[in-house]
């Protein structure tokens, strides 16, 4: 079977990863265009990759043209739904980088359009689940060997806010994103309400940035879940978990690697950046997608729904920080097209 061709809507880092990935890392797949408003950008990117990559302004555009089989899209969240909606109509399997859409008004238009198609075709790239600890804790979760899992503790700390434009809102629906997915995936639950705490202030964070903050939630199981949301640690990029089950105790991030004793110092080094401490579990998501989208399945990880209820988990959370108080997530029921 001939490679797939791949468009990749977005020219900026993650979109360029993604071309680096596709071409260098995964097998079964190539990139066949770029796409990108700053059309010199895509045409620039599209070179990099290879003589014959295609470079598009629009999305329309590389539609038209027809050279792909399937599209990524790493384009900035406020563009993603006029994408996905264009990509259903042409029946094409998407990946799309997080957040499926910003809001869930967007997202509820988009799980309309893609039901009209006989099956899912949108995988949202919540690569954390294709991390090998985040996937030996939900087995520990399924298996019960330590009995029911109560509580987690998480922290997600970040040395420094990702891009200078980052905004408090931010914390929740660029940062806090992660958890709402992954946790509420470990523990087979989704989020059921959000409460957020602000505390002391880190005089190191932008001046605009009112954090570390504290947020709760409870998944509709009744597990509670506390992150510690840190975007200025300044020492590196460090994501940990502990969960405490009815008989024992879990944890996963920990450094690991290369330890060193010198000087009157134990050292372990830490990451510095998502890149590294994600980069197997980015290369395991796009080879799975890549995969059901040659063998049909089309979708292999989070898809529309569960980017659905993390738009509605971050709602939720974006309320919570601006009033203090505790967020039900409501939203729709489950339709069937997305499985049990
Ligand atoms: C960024 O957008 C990510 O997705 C990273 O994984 C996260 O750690 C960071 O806080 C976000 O800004």
């Amino acid at each position: 079977m001939e490679d797939i061709r791949i468009a990749i809507v977005g020219a900026g880092s993650i979109g360029q990863d993604h071309a680096r990935r596709i071409t260098r890392v995964t097998s079964g797949a190539r990139v066949a265009a770029l796409v990108d408003p700053d059309e010199a950008r895509a045409r620039e990117v599209a070179a990099s990759v290879g003589a014959d990559v295609a470079a598009h302004a629009t999305v329309e555009a590389m539609l038209e043209a027809g050279e792909v089989d399937a599209v990524m899209v790493c384009s900035p969240g406020f563009a993603h739904k006029d994408t996905l909606l264009r990509t259903i109509d042409a029946g094409l399997p998407t990946f799309t980088e997080k957040p499926l859409t910003p809001d869930s008004d967007s997202a509820e238009a988009v799980l309309e359009a893609e039901q009209r198609l006989d099956r899912p075709h949108i995988q949202v790239g919540f690569m954390r689940r294709f991390d090998a600890e985040y996937q030996a804790l939900r087995r520990l979760v399924a298996s019960q060997d330590a009995g029911h899992l109560l509580m987690v503790h998480a922290a997600h700390r970040n040395a420094r806010p990702t891009n200078p434009n980052y905004t408090q809102q931010n914390l929740i629906d660029d940062s806090v994103v992660h958890e709402f997915d992954v946790l509420s995936w470990v523990a087979d639950s989704p989020v059921a309400s959000v409460a957020v705490r602000t505390g002391r202030r880190n005089s190191l964070s932008l001046p605009h940035l009112d954090e570390p903050v504290l947020v709760l939630m409870q998944l509709e199981n009744g597990v509670l879940v506390d992150v510690e949301m840190n975007v200025s640690c300044q020492f590196g990029y460090q994501v940990t978990t502990e969960a405490v089950f009815e008989a024992g105790v879990a944890r996963i991030g920990q450094p690991a690697g290369l330890e060193l004793w010198s000087d009157g110092a134990h050292r372990v080094a830490e990451h510095v950046y998502y890149d590294t401490r994600f980069g197997p579990a980015f290369d395991r998501e796009v080879q799975c997608w890549v995969d059901a989208v040659r063998d049909g399945r089309l979708v292999d990880g989070p898809n529309a729904w569960d980017g659905y209820r993390v738009a509605l988990a971050c709602e939720a959370g974006v309320e919570a920080l601006r009033t203090g108080r505790e967020v039900a997530v409501g939203g729709q029921a489950k339709p069937a097209f997305y499985g049990v």
